[in-house]
């Protein structure tokens, strides 16, 4: 499954779901003669239990039929995390980061059966400045949908929708992009629908391996808006026609909502009320499948937050799977996206490749998921180096980046740098991750009350502010009278200080507890002797989701709000 609603009626797309033959690989640089293991895709070879441990290089093979001569057009969701892709052993592309999709363009293939195959690669090295060994896993596979779509010459590779709201009418700028990858230019004509309404977007001239943009400004006085209480959500379908012609050569179809997001008077609103974002903080993992998380499981995360009386996530630390932003739009969950960094210093920020993998994940994750009324924050880099002058100047090239792509949403990041940070004058949003009870014995009233002075001395003021991450270790099933750290009931204690605190402090627009599950850590010196079990056990449910007895207090805090 691809996403939660049909993207194209037009297009032919099909997904490349199923076993693909696997074979682990001592180097790149080339595709191997024997393939002796199958894996599904998507998966992690970690499911496999010659591969449970496995860091390395391996090959997947598939094979694709193609009806008709034309182009192809492959998308891959997520490849962990880096892949090199080869057409019938040539070398097509390749692409780092394991958390955003992209697409390769194949034209003129032929009719009949195509090897598709893909290298895929999950070592530290020096090529990869973002996955570094960490307080996460980074597991090895294709760990996220892959598809072909069939293309004529020219398509609509994507849309923008932004929702405006004035004098108590909805109107959106919707923005499409086409592409033409043919050698002639192309005359082309773009509509669209939306629930009852029908648009033109207009005509265009495309150049040769070009890509034009048409924008329309559109009224749509009988919609009703997106919220959480009320996600109520439209498909806006564009169908894209040779000049002149009836018949629609191509079409795109987005789920959109209409809802606004604004800062103002230090909270944050949502279609002008304000909000309190009561969250968690989430990662991509579970023992059964690693990163690649099915649908089912996906639906049952949500609902479990749903049950404590959540009403907001962080995808932390990196953009998720669209599927799981297509199921918080549908049900009313709204969703802090960040873009993939957690705690680098300022040595692994200055790597070489820091910026351009920076740059090229923050534009896979905008424009990959800029349809999303979910998505109500954009942020980057958790807790790095937002505390020196060279750090604050990267934070601010990225969030410039991200501002000029989208400007409807406000920005933030989660800092861990207390008094000493320099970067709350570059975001809409001060957020802290602090860890009171836990790391430290500060009373996590006092510290919040003590955080806002830092921030308002340091350009938050102002600002509505988020308590980005709080929590405890809790080893499920270690229950004693004690209550000594590690004990479930302990973590019930410290998430009870702090929700008790958060929930009655006026300035505050949101909170997320660290982290709705327990997830793996990468084993290794430092995270073998933090991490028991090479496990971030600070979920409120286990691997599992099995819930630890932090579940009712939880409950109990977020509900009572509700
Ligand atoms: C940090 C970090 C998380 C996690 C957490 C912890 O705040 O952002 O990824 O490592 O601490 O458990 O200590």
């Amino acid at each position: 499954m691809l996403r939660l609603f049909p993207s194209n009626k037009i297009r032919l797309v099909r997904e490349l779901e199923g076993d693909w033959d696997f074979q682990p690989l001592e180097s790149a640089e080339r595709l191997p003669v024997h393939y002796g293991y199958r894996l599904p895709v998507p998966g992690c070879w970690e499911i496999h239990p010659a591969f449970s441990t496995y860091r390395g290089k391996g090959a997947y093979r598939t094979r694709i039929t193609v009806e008709k001569q034309g182009a192809l057009r492959l998308l891959f969701k997520g490849i962990s995390h880096t892949g090199i892709v080869f057409l019938n052993g040539v070398r097509i592309g390749e692409h780092y980061n394991a958390y955003t999709p992209f697409e390769l363009i194949v034209r003129n293939v032929k009719p009949g059966e195509h090897e598709l195959a893909v290298i895929v690669d999950n070592t530290f090295s020096e090529a990869s400045a973002l996955h570094v060994p960490n307080d996460y896993y980074t597991y090895g596979g294709i760990i996220r949908p892959v598809a072909i779509e069939f293309i004529p010459d020219t398509f609509i590779e994507r849309i923008e929708f932004t929702p405006h709201f004035s004098k108590g009418i909805w109107s959106a700028d919707i923005k499409a992009y086409v592409r033409n990858v043919g050698e002639s230019e192309a005359v082309l004509h773009v509509h669209g629908k939306l629930g009852n309404s029908s648009f033109a977007l207009g005509s265009l001239v495309v150049q040769p391996r070009a890509t034009g943009v048409l924008t329309l400004n559109h009224k749509f006085t009988a919609v009703l808006p997106w919220s959480g209480k009320h996600p109520q959500l439209y498909l806006l379908e564009l169908q894209l026609l040779s000049e002149g012609q009836v018949e629609p050569l191509d079409d795109l179809i987005e789920r959109v909502g209409f809802r606004r997001v604004t800062t103002e008077h230090g909270a944050i609103q949502i279609n002008g009320e304000d909000i309190v974002f009561k969250g968690f903080n989430r990662h991509e993992d579970h023992p059964l499948v690693g990163a690649a998380i099915p649908y089912q499981l996906m639906v049952q995360d949500l609902e479990l937050m749903l049950d404590m009386g959540a009403n907001a996530v962080r995808t932390s630390h990196y953009p998720n799977d669209e599927r799981f932003l297509d199921l918080c739009d549908e049900r009313g969950v709204y969703v802090w996206e960040e873009n993939h960094a957690r705690g680098l210093s300022i040595e692994q920020m200055r790597h070489p490749l820091f910026a351009k993998q920076c740059a090229d994940c923050n534009r896979e994750m905008v424009e990959s998921h800029y349809n999303h009324p979910g998505i109500i924050i954009w942020a980057i880099l958790n807790e790095c180096a937002s505390d020196l002058p060279e750090g604050k100047e990267m934070y601010r090239t990225q969030l410039s980046q991200i501002r000029d792509m989208d400007a409807s949403r406000p920005l933030s990041f989660a800092s861990h740098q207390r008094d000493r940070e320099l970067c709350f004058d570059l975001v809409d949003i001060v957020s802290f991750n602090l860890y009171p009870q836990w790391y430290d014995d500060e009373d996590p009233r006092e510290l919040c009350i003590q955080a806002r002075g830092w921030a308002d001395a340091a350009g938050g003021l102002g600002k509505p502010m988020i308590m980005s991450e709080f929590g405890a270790d809790g080893y499920y099933g270690y229950r004693d009278p004690s209550r000594v750290k590690g004990t479930e009931e302990r973590q019930g204690d410290i998430l009870e200080q702090n929700l008790k605190a958060y929930i009655s402090l006026p300035f505050l627009s949101g909170m997320f507890i660290w982290q709705f599950c327990d997830c793996r850590v990468t084993e290794g010196l430092g995270w073998l002797l933090a991490r028991a079990g090479t496990q971030n056990s600070k979920g409120i449910v286990d691997r599992y989701r099995r819930p630890k007895l932090a579940y009712a207090v939880v409950q109990q805090y977020y509900k009572q709000t509700e």
